[in-house]
């Protein structure tokens, strides 16, 4: 009944950002919602991820598999045959996900080895037809995700396909950089429109009709894409979800927000943007990679970019049987308590007016009129003083703690008293409040 329920609220496009067929929300105000969402999981999940970077004795294989390994694709497409990852469950990964705090997924839909992770009647290259496992997991991930109300989002390899023959990459001395030369070594015989009309535009369409409402449309590495093909792309997603987000890898000077891979902005942009970030050296899945960040660096990541007014997409790399790697859920679920103590920080926060401190970060919040500061301390200072310049705000708490701390103002700003020790071993965050 409630699964019927949920079928019906998608299909009549009852929920906020990216519904099908909604009014058209301005860019702004959709963005709005996501920018207030700021934390978010990005998933590399494909027939790569069986091989858990390994293959033939070499072990610094993920995503890129089929390309660093020279695999064929006849060969590629023999092991995608055997991909089977019956510990798959949809539930599972949006509980994670939520209970982190996160508030809207990314899967790779398809990534640079053309191999589609959902049902794709317009290529048989698919997760249903061309592998063991014959089930649609993105499918199932948007009805986990709506009962959730996590939004759920799709990665889209454009410009890079390794099995599609009209895919060129690279330019001048890295023509071919990142194409399947095995197969189709005529780099400038490829005709990239022909692989658009054949792949892409009845891919997109799939994707953003039988999903329900998609939040964003996240392209990557669009390499020899124009602007005008962009365009028209972004055109066809609007005909279909006005409401869908498109990151600035669809094109040229195109898309809604600007990509930061693996790096955060030294200040606030004017522009939206988003940090996508692995949590050990790979995003799709290595066992051989142990070296994963600390759950206290990502808290600080988290409100480090949240202080510049940027959004964290936090990557996991499923194993080939469909399970997160225990050290991924391990950090998920730290950062998770410490978003039920310190979410309000995150959620619905601006940048800093006050730029970066040595001691942690600023958000801002206003709230009925008042404006609400919270510094988040990454490191506790010795004289266990906290000096705001400009800051004349005169009520400060601990969050998560009742232990009283005093602020003192004057003309040149606030100077806050702080207990001993801090009241949390990854951040810990005072809230300054207008009387
Ligand atoms: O080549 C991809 C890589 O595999 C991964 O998907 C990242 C994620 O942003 N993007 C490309 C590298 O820029």
């Amino acid at each position: 009944m409630r699964k019927i329920l949920i079928l019906n609220l998608l299909s009549f496009g009852i929920l906020s950002w990216g519904v099908a067929q909604p009014k058209a929300l301005s860019t702004k105000s959709k963005l709005a919602s996501w920018e207030d969402a700021r934390f978010g999981m990005f998933i590399h999940w494909g027939i790569y991820s069986k091989a858990g970077g390994e293959w033939k004795g070499t072990i610094n294989h993920a995503e890129w598999l089929q390309l660093t390994a020279k695999i064929p694709l006849a060969g590629y497409t023999a092991y995608a045959k055997t991909f089977n990852p019956v510990k798959f469950n949809a539930d599972e990964w949006v509980r994670i996900a939520k209970d982190a705090g996160m508030k809207y997924m990314v899967i790779t839909a398809k990534h640079h080895d053309g191999f589609a992770m959902f049902n794709s009647p317009s290529n048989p290259y698919n997760i249903v037809q061309g592998s063991a496992f014959k089930r649609d997991p993105l499918k199932e991930l948007s009805v986990a995700c709506a009962k959730e109300d996590i939004k759920l989002c799709v990665y889209y390899s454009l410009g890079r396909d390794w099995q599609d023959p009209d895919v060129p990459t690279g330019k001048g001395d890295k023509i071919g950089w990142r194409s399947n030369l095995i197969d189709f070594p005529n780099e400038a015989g490829k005709d990239l429109s022909k692989y658009i009309e054949r792949k892409v535009k009845p891919q997109i369409r799939e994707l953003l009709t039988n999903y329900g409402p998609i939040g964003i449309l996240w392209f990557d590495t669009y390499e020899h894409i124009t602007k005008e093909q962009g365009q028209e792309l972004v055109d066809l997603i609007h005909s279909i979800q006005p409401n869908c987000i498109i990151n600035n890898r669809v094109g040229p000077d195109l898309g809604d927000y600007t990509v930061s891979e693996q790096k955060i902005l030294d200040s606030a942009d004017i522009k939206p943007w988003e940090t996508c970030y692995t949590m050990n050296n790979h995003w799709g899945y290595n066992k051989a990679d142990t070296n994963y960040k600390s759950a206290a660096s990502l808290v600080q990541n988290l409100v480090d970019i949240a202080s510049k007014g940027g959004n964290f997409l936090l990557n996991v790399g499923p194993t080939g049987e469909g399970v997160f790697p225990d050290q991924s859920i391990n950090r998920l679920k730290a950062i998770g308590e410490w978003m039920k103590m310190n979410g309000e920080a995150i959620y619905g926060t601006t940048a800093s007016p006050f730029g970066k401190f040595d001691w942690g970060r600023c958000t801002k919040k206003v709230e009925n009129g008042k404006t609400i500061y919270y510094l988040s301390v990454f490191k506790w200072p010795k004289d266990r003083k906290l000096i705001i310049p400009q800051m004349q705000n005169q009520n400060a708490k601990l969050l998560g703690s009742s232990e009283k701390i005093s602020i003192e103002i004057n003309q040149n700003g606030s100077t806050i008293f702080l207990p001993k020790n801090p009241v949390n071993e990854l951040v810990s965050v005072i809230k300054v409040q207008q009387e």
